[in-house]
C-alpha cells in the first residue's frame, strides 16, 4: 500500500507529493481534483536536469537549421504575434507506472503527473511563417535550456551534459494543438513549468512539451536525440516486426479522484464516483463506470468539451450491500480506442493506461446521531 501514496504529510511541497528531490520532481495529489483547470503551483512538475536559470532579460529564442532566415526572438516579438489560448491536458507518459508488476525502473509515479490548464502563447506555425521552411524540412526540433549528463548505459553518441530535446514533424508542428506558451491559466509561466516559454502539444505525451525553450531548429530527417531514441521510446507491431519508435499521442485513459483507494463509503447513501479523461488525437467519446457488478455503465461527461482539454466526469451509485468493494473506470476514445484490461507489454515503463481498480469499503449506513426520543 505504501507504495502507492505518500502518509498525509509526508515529504510534500505544499500540497504536491514529492516523488524526487534533486532534480525536483513533484506529483499532483489526484485525490484533489475539483475542477477543469489545475492552479499552476499545484500542477506536477517533472524535471530530468535542475531547473535552469533563465533571465527574462536578454532571453532570445533562436530559430535556424532547414529555413529561408534564421530568427532570433525576444519575449517582445513573440507578443507582437497573434496570442491564442488553448487548454490542453499534459500526462507524463510514466505516469502510474507505480502500478505495474513487477516494479519498473523510474520515478515511482501514481495517478497525479498529469494536469489540465489553460495555456496561453503563439502557434509555432506562425513562428515557422516567419522564417519560411526551405525544402526538405521534416521535423522541428525542440531544445530547452537545461542540460546535464545522461545515462551511459544507454549508449549515448555524446557522453557529456546535453540538453533536454525533443522534435515534432511538420505536419504536428504547424496544427492548431501546438502552441509556444508564456502563461498558463492567465499567469505568466513559472520557472519549473518552463519560463519564459515552452512547448504545448495538444494531444501528446509530457516528453514532447519541451520547457525553457532556447532553440528551434528545422532539420532535414527524422531527430534521433537521446530522449527521442533512447528514451521515451515503445514497441510498434503495425508493420509485422516490432521496431522502436518514439512515444507520441498519449493513450485513452479514466482516473477516478474520489472515493479514494482505501475509502468508505454508506449503503443506501448516493455516493458521487468522480474523476477525468482523457485521450491522445481523437477525443474522449465515453466514460464508463464498475462498480463492483462487472457492469460497465456509462459516467455523465461535465462541460467543458475541448479539443485537447481533459474531460471531468460523474456517476452517482447507491451501494446496496456491505462489504469489500472494487471501483472502475475506462475511457474510449473517439477512433474507437479502449482502455484495456490488463498492461500492454510492449510500452517498456510507459502509457500505463490498463484499468486499474480502486478498491474501498462498502460500511453499514451510521446509525443517527440524534436520539429519536428523548425521554
Ligand atoms: N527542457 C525540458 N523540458 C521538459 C522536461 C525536461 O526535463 N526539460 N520534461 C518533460 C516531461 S517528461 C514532462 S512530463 C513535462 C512536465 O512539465 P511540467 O513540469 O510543467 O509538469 O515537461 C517536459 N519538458
Ligand atoms: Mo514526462
Amino acid at each position: 500500500m505504501s507504495r502507492f501514496v505518500s502518509a498525509p504529510g509526508e515529504g510534500r511541497e505544499p500540497g504536491l507529493i514529492v516523488r524526487q528531490s534533486s532534480p525536483l520532481n513533484l506529483e499532483y495529489p489526484f485525490s484533489t481534483l475539483d475542477d477543469f483547470l489545475v492552479p499552476q503551483d499545484r500542477f506536477y512538475v517533472r524535471n530530468h536536469f535542475p531547473c535552469p536559470r533563465v533571465e527574462r532579460d536578454g532571453w532570445r529564442l533562436k530559430v535556424g537549421g532547414e529555413v529561408a532566415r534564421e530568427l532570433s526572438l525576444g519575449l517582445d516579438d513573440l507578443h507582437a504575434l497573434p496570442a491564442v489560448t488553448l487548454p490542453a491536458v499534459m500526462e507524463c507518459a510514466g505516469n502510474g507506472r507505480v502500478f505495474y508488476e513487477p516494479a519498473k525502473e523510474g520515478l515511482q509515479w501514481a495517478n497525479g503527473a498529469v494536469g489540465n490548464a489553460s495555456w496561453t502563447g503563439v502557434r509555432l506555425d506562425d513562428v515557422l511563417d516567419r522564417a519560411g521552411l526551405r525544402d526538405g524540412a521534416v521535423e522541428v526540433v525542440l531544445v530547452g535550456a537545461d542540460r546535464g549528463p545522461v545515462d551511459g548505459g544507454k549508449k549515448t553518441s555524446s557522453p557529456g551534459p546535453i540538453a533536454f530535446a525533443r522534435s515534432l514533424p511538420l505536419t504536428k508542428a504547424r496544427s492548431d494543438g501546438v502552441v509556444l506558451a508564456y502563461a498558463m491559466n492567465g499567469e505568466p509561466l513559472t520557472p519549473d513549468h518552463g519560463a519564459p516559454l515552452r512547448a504545448v502539444v495538444g494531444g501528446w505525451f509530457g516528453m514532447a512539451w519541451v520547457k525553457w525553450l532556447a532553440e528551434l531548429r528545422v532539420v532535414s530527417r527524422p531527430f534521433l536525440g537521446y530522449w527521442q531514441a533512447r528514451d521515451y521510446f515503445r514497441w510498434d507491431r503495425s508493420f509485422g516486426e516490432p521496431i522502436l519508435v518514439p512515444l507520441t499521442e498519449m493513450e485513452p485513459k479514466a482516473q477516478i479522484a474520489r472515493p479514494v483507494q482505501g475509502g468508505s463509503v454508506e449503503v443506501g447513501r448516493p455516493t458521487r464516483i468522480f474523476g477525468a479523461a482523457w485521450s491522445g488525437e481523437a477525443p474522449v467519446a465515453e466514460v464508463a463506470v464498475d462498480t463492483g457488478e462487472g457492469a460497465w455503465r456509462p459516467a455523465t461527461l461535465l462541460e467543458p468539451a475541448t479539443e485537447h482539454g481533459w474531460r471531468l466526469w460523474e456517476h452517482w451509485w447507491t451501494p446496496t450491500a456491505a462489504g469489500p468493494c472494487q471501483l472502475r473506470c475506462r475511457a474510449r476514445d473517439a477512433a474507437g480506442r479502449v482502455q484495456p484490461e490488463t498492461p500492454q507489454t510492449d510500452r517498456e515503463s510507459y502509457c500505463a493506461n490498463w484499468v486499474i481498480p480502486v478498491g474501498i469499503r462498502v460500511v453499514p449506513a451510521a446509525q443517527s446521531a440524534e436520539p429519536e426520543f428523548v425521554i
